[in-house]
């Protein structure tokens, strides 16, 4: 076997959950993909529980287990702080993370507050002048056919914007007997849908128009007040319910329009009530030259329609982003045999060490986690305002 000299980089990861699973995975597959400048060593992974936290750490591929998370930033053998937990603990870890000197990357959406995400980025900001940086963990600017969105719209293929129509489709918590998990709870979570799902379309829809929204018009709903309180475990399949009821005082859908700092208006939908729809992450943007559709259910294709082509000939072509010219996609499997959710966070991680190793600041960074949450904060705030809201008169 080939000696692998190049210099470590050892990850501490937060949380095992969903997200700690999946970025597992990421930190596990992302060398044998890509030919990176550090090797990441999965150093240790941080829970509450031994026993849980120890069995994380062996299913999921870390050499140590932690209980306590600043006892993971202080060992000498990590140098990146993952953290995977609800957005109530993010501010706290990250900010103690770099202020030891340790890079971070940080689950979505960056933080519960505007407040939080501020001292997050001044943080961020004071380290990155030390060579340490942060980045925000959203994934789906890393899907080969969204990145090549970006792409196509920057080269101008699209012309000038007009509309951008963003939604954030699942239905996993319309059965009301569904439990009140984490994502449901404003303390844990900071809001419903909007931040959990939304915060992904806010992002994706100003990655790929390299436009940012600068106002919103806003309504929320939740749809069911009251349910099952969960065990204390139970993630995104429910796991047991008891039969004590807790409030649920987040949004399950959040509907908003924008306008853009280029022009363009936008209309944007996040709901975990979409019966039928799992992970409907859309967006097209319509362009005076041309439009681009996405369905992150069918994520390995982008869909084009080219307006400059004469009438009889234009209409949505299907573009299957697998092509080693794509981006990502050269380092995987041959052209068709299609990407999944996984491969997103490999390339976060791939794009993440890569800018530790340059020196460069990552993207997402803190700041642009900071945007998305000054917007989650606008909708809320208009959402609230029904002073705005026009009721229709009855005849
Ligand atoms: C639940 O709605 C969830 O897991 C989100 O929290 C993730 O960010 C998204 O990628 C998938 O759905």
């Amino acid at each position: 076997m080939a000696a692998d000299d190049r210099p470590t980089l050892g990850i501490g990861m937060v949380g095992y959950a969903f997200m700690g699973r999946v970025h597992s995975q990421a930190w596990r597959s992302v060398s044998a993909f890509f030919d990176l400048p550090y090797r990441p060593v999965m150093a240790a992974v941080g829970g509450r529980s031994e026993e849980a936290t120890a069995a994380a750490a062996r299913d999921l591929g870390w050499a140590a287990a932690e209980t306590d998370w600043r006892e993971l930033i202080a060992r000498d053998d990590v140098q990146v702080v993952d953290i995977c937990t609800p957005g109530d603990s993010h501010a706290e870890i990250a900010i103690a993370a770099l202020e030891a000197g340790k890079h971070v990357i940080c689950e979505k959406p960056l933080a519960n507050t505007v407040a939080e995400a501020e001292a997050m980025t001044e943080a961020a900001e004071r380290a990155a002048s030390r060579g340490v940086y942060a980045m925000v963990a959203f994934n789906y600017r890393r899907v080969p056919a969204i990145a090549l969105a970006r792409q196509w719209i920057a080269e101008g293929r699209l012309g000038r914007l007009h509309h951008v129509r963003a939604q954030y489709l699942q239905d996993w918590i319309a059965d009301p007997d569904f439990p009140l998990v984490w994502r449901l709870q404003r303390d844990k979570a900071g809001s419903g849908a909007l931040g959990d799902i939304g915060a992904h379309i806010i992002d994706t829809a100003q990655f790929i128009t390299g436009q940012h929204l600068t106002g919103v018009s806003a309504l929320t709903e939740t749809f069911v007040t009251r349910r099952p309180l969960a065990e204390a475990s139970a993630g995104l399949s429910g796991g047991s319910r008891t039969a004590e009821t807790g409030t649920v005082d987040v949004d399950d859908a959040a509907l908003f329009t924008a306008r853009f700092s280029g022009g363009a208006v936008g209309v944007f939908e996040a709901t975990r009530f979409a019966t039928g729809r799992k992970n409907a992450l859309r967006i097209e943007v319509n362009g005076s030259a041309g439009s681009l559709a996405f369905d992150f259910e069918a994520m390995n294709e982008l869909w084009f329609h080219d307006h400059t082509l004469p009438a009889a000939e234009a209409g949505f072509r299907r573009v299957i982003v697998t092509e080693p010219d794509h981006p990502y996609a050269a380092a995987w499997w041959p052209p068709g045999h299609g990407l999944g959710y996984e491969h997103t966070f490999t390339h976060e991680v791939k794009d993440f060490v890569e800018a530790i190793a340059a020196g460069a600041a990552p993207s997402p960074s803190f700041a642009d986690g900071l945007r998305v949450q000054r917007v989650l904060a606008a909708v809320e705030a208009s959402a609230a305002d029904s002073s705005r809201f026009t009721t229709v008169e009855e005849s």
